[in-house]
């Protein structure tokens, strides 16, 4: 399997970190999806990493359905519950975590992609408010356990702690230490992870 993506990308961290927890051997293939040559149309018409490219030359994308399918192909790291309410669960935490990134690379995008005479404020103060709300319930949602959901590592805390390595990676100004004391117990474990530690960005 080949998976298409950048280094800095918290959704390709997360299918990272799913790849080697499970032990799945891949190819990484890095790609500049900004840049004007860019072939990631050929195996993703969204032009967007990750994706997944596997043996029979099919195409996968999104980073949910990547890390969902990866997790069914061995029983090696389960991290998906395998239905009901726990699975939904976890799904929910990934969403959340996943859309506290969009809004942010959002609002990163308004200032790198277009020229000052076009950028919206209100549209950045928007997308900023998405992320100050996601890290609030996130905090809110871990409480003072160990894990964000259920008493063990799942799918729930990669996807937390990709969107909180890039936070920190790309917007230091947000104080999401000090103002989430929890979340920050929670980071630093994830941190101590190997997986956590071979994928870090930068
Ligand atoms: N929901 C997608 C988001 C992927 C995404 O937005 N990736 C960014 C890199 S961080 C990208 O490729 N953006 C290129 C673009 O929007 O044109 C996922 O989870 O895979």
């Amino acid at each position: 399997m080949k998976l298409i993506g950048s280094l800095a990308s918290p959704y390709v961290r997360k299918v990272r970190i799913v790849m080697l927890e499970k032990k799945i051997d891949y190819e990484f293939v890095l790609e500049d999806v900004w840049r004007d040559d860019t072939t990631i149309q050929q195996s993703n018409p969204l032009g967007k990493v990750p994706c997944l490219v596997m043996e029979d030359g099919g195409a996968m994308f999104d980073s949910r359905v990547i890390v969902e399918y990866l997790d069914t192909l061995t029983p090696v790291g389960k991290l998906i519950p395998p239905n009901g309410r726990e699975r939904a669960e976890v799904k929910c935490w990934e969403a959340l975590a996943d859309g506290v990134a969009d809004a942010a690379l959002l609002a990163r995008l308004e200032r790198t992609m277009r020229p000052a005479e076009q950028q919206s404020e209100k549209w950045r103060a928007r997308q900023m408010a998405k992320v100050d709300a996601g890290l609030k319930a996130m905090s809110a949602g871990l409480k003072d356990t160990a894990y964000c959901a259920g008493n063990q590592y799942t799918l729930a805390d990669v996807a937390v702690g990709c969107t909180l390595g890039w936070l920190a990676y790309r917007f230091p100004e947000i104080h999401w230490r000090e103002d989430y004391p929890n979340l920050e117990r929670l980071y630093e474990k994830l941190c101590e992870r190997s997986t956590f530690k071979e994928t870090a960005p930068e």
